[in-house]
């Protein structure tokens, strides 16, 4: 929770003896404390005075009033500034959105220039290892608040699998990948760095319990419960109308009614939980977010933070190539006339609007590459520590926010439903000064991003050619991912085979799985693979530090587990009848939620699986 804001002091003359109070209010003043009182004055200052209408006499649903009074006083603390802010900014708001205002009023849009990298190319490896480096210094946040309505899935997606051939779960896969990074880079920076990466997850009510829960049943996933820090974000007060009028729970009188105010929460708690101060402290340099539910992208990481150490970047947000009406922001630069410029994520439902209004009657289409000109912004951002700290300083943690009042007509004096302010992450950069280093990194869609978003359905009506971005290709995208690199390492690995999947056309490449402490750069996977054949039936799942595949032929399944110390070579062939992938119906009840919305399920029909419990040196020949 943010830390506390103090209520305007308003104990002025004009507002003593209660006058100040409508009459409701003002008969239940004797029940308040002086805290209560202070809150209603600011409500009442604020033109809230409808909040009260409804109040009985003293004594009858005291508790109640009480009640409202505690949430006032989570609303007034957990904003930037307190409730008395929120008003006024709402306020300011929502009149510009009624006179048809809109934030890139007077800005042009224009494609920016950023860091285009090439996987597996000297220079990708020189970053991966200027990133492993830096990591050490870093701590990471991932934004785990939201409940992924368009996903439509019942549990959190953190504790999904992020592939079902080793089963590992989305927040387990962020971890181990934070630990490889960890021992990876206090290899290479021995001595100097602090050992443990510290790893904030933001939760919210939807979320927190649950995702409690999953760490404390799994030890953590390995890491150190210490290491790991959950904050909660609180939803904000809904608003009904032009004037900010908080509006009232329908189903509760004595309550406010709340929504979520968005990913970008993220920088206030950030800040008003003193991790920030905290972590410069520790020499901690940079800051890297990243969200719930992408199995690739720590595939980019190393590279990524590689690029904001050499560049010096204060702010880098990972981008991918976008297709046009891609549902991801478009990273754009924005020139005003009056000199201010940015290069910032414009979202992708204001990407349109934005390029028709300026001169680009077609608005958001792809050019002759087939792709936007526009780089997609996958919202994984690396901020530099110091700069990210004084900036969060000027604003006691706020963002630029929003909001999108949905008017019942075109007077625009009315909701068709109560609206709220909204924020997101990646609006950081907004309000940074023209001197601010803000840069972008543009990878290979295939290498760092395939979130899991969209229900089945919606997910099979994407126009073909863009992605689907579903729990079907959110898996098939890590099987691609880590046979293209091995392929890129030397590997023959047979061609994918078409496969329609809950209405969704995808490539199957062969069920290839490591876990990151087998490899966290491309430079790991050269190590260990000096030559390896793969048939696209088969599967392959590496879950030792230290297995090197030296010559291998692979037609089946081959499972390899190994403990630290044991090192593993691999010869030879292994031929089995493998794990098969079965299409399963979406609408049948029976089956678990997330194999549903995947649409298919492992068959294990046969395999090899081989365990190195000791340490030592051992050599498989098949
Ligand atoms: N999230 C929170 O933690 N709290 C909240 O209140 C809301 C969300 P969505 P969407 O993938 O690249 C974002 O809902 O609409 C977390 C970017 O805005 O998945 O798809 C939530 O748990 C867009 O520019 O976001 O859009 C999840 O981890 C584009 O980059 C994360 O925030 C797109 O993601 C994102 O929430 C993308």
């Amino acid at each position: 929770m943010m830390a506390g804001s103090t209520v305007e002091n308003l104990s002025n003359p004009e507002m003593s003896d209660g006058d100040w109070a409508p009459t409701n209010l003002r008969k239940n003043l004797c029940i308040l404390s002086r805290n209560e009182i202070d809150l209603a004055k600011m409500l009442i200052k604020e033109k809230q005075g409808h909040l009260f209408e409804h109040w009985p006499e003293p004594g009858i649903d005291d508790a109640a009033k009480h009640g409202f009074f505690n949430q006032v006083t989570l609303l007034n603390n957990s904003y930037p500034g307190g409730l008395l802010s929120y008003i006024r900014n709402a306020r300011s708001l929502l009149a510009d959105s009624k006179a048809g205002k809109n934030p890139y009023d007077g800005f042009i849009p224009s494609v920016p220039s950023g860091e285009v990298l090439s996987f597996g190319d000297e220079n990708f490896m020189m970053l991966e290892e200027v990133g492993v480096k830096e990591a050490c210094r870093a701590a990471f946040v991932l934004v785990a608040g939201g409940l992924g309505e368009r996903l439509g899935y019942n549990g959190i997606k953190l504790a999904l699998p992020s592939e079902s051939t080793s089963g590992t779960l989305f927040l387990q896969h962020y971890i181990e990948s934070i630990l490889a990074l960890q021992d990876a880079s206090c290899k290479l920076v021995e001595g100097s760095c602090q050992r443990q990466i510290p790893l904030v997850i933001m939760t919210s009510d939807d979320t927190h319990s649950r995702t409690l829960k999953l760490l404390e049943s799994n030890a953590y996933f390995g890491m150190s419960s210490s290491q790991v820090i959950l904050l909660k974000q609180e939803k904000v007060a809904c608003l009904a109308d032009n004037d900010a009028s908080l509006a009232l729970d329908p189903n509760d009188k004595y309550k406010i009614q709340t929504k979520p105010h968005g990913h970008g929460d993220v920088h206030a708690l950030l800040y008003s939980s003193g991790l920030l101060n905290e972590w410069c402290k520790l020499g901690l340099k940079w800051v890297l977010f990243f969200q719930d539910t992408n199995g690739l992208l720590f595939k980019a990481i190393p590279a990524s933070l590689g690029v904001s150490a050499t560049k010096s970047y204060h702010v880098n947000s990972l981008a991918v190539p976008r297709k046009a009406k891609e549902a991801i922001g478009g990273i754009t630069r924005l020139s005003h006339a009056d000199g201010r410029t940015m290069v910032i994520n414009v979202e992708y439902n204001q990407l349109d609007p934005l390029l028709r209004a300026t001169g680009h009657p077609d608005g958001d289409v792809n050019d002759e590459t087939g792709y936007s000109p526009f780089p997609g912004n996958i919202n994984q951002l690396i901020l530099e520590l110091s700069p990210y700290m004084d900036e969060l300083q000027k604003t006691n943690g706020a963002i630029a926010e929003f909001v999108n009042p949905k008017y019942k007509d075109s007077t625009k004096t009315s909701f068709k439903s109560s609206t709220r302010l909204e924020c997101m992450m990646q609006d950081y950069p907004k309000t940074l000064p023209p001197t601010a280093s803000v840069g972008f990194t543009v990878m290979d869609t295939w290498l760092a991003y395939a979130p899991v978003k969209n229900n089945p359905k919606d997910a099979a009506k994407v126009p073909k050619g863009n992605p689907h971005h579903s729990a079907t290709t959110g898996e098939m995208a890590i099987y691609r991912a880590n046979s293209l690199i091995l392929r890129k390492a030397g590997g023959h690995i047979e061609d994918p085979k078409l496969e329609v999947y809950n209405g969704q056309e995808v490539e199957v490449w062969p069920r290839v799985a490591w876990k990151p402490k087998w490899a966290i750069t491309f430079a790991d996977v050269k190590r260990k693979v000096r030559s390896c054949r793969i048939s696209q039936r088969s599967t392959f799942v590496l879950k030792g530090p230290n297995i090197f595949i030296e010559d291998l032929f692979l037609d089946g399944a081959l499972i390899v587990n190994s403990v630290e110390d044991a090192e593993v070579k691999l010869n030879g062939h292994v031929k089995n009848e493998g794990w098969e992938i079965r299409a399963v119906d979406y609408k049948d009840c029976s089956l678990a939620e997330e194999v549903r919305i995947r649409g298919f399920q492992i068959e294990k029909k046969g395999q090899l699986e081989l365990n190195y419990n000791e340490p030592g040196n051992f050599s498989f020949n098949g």
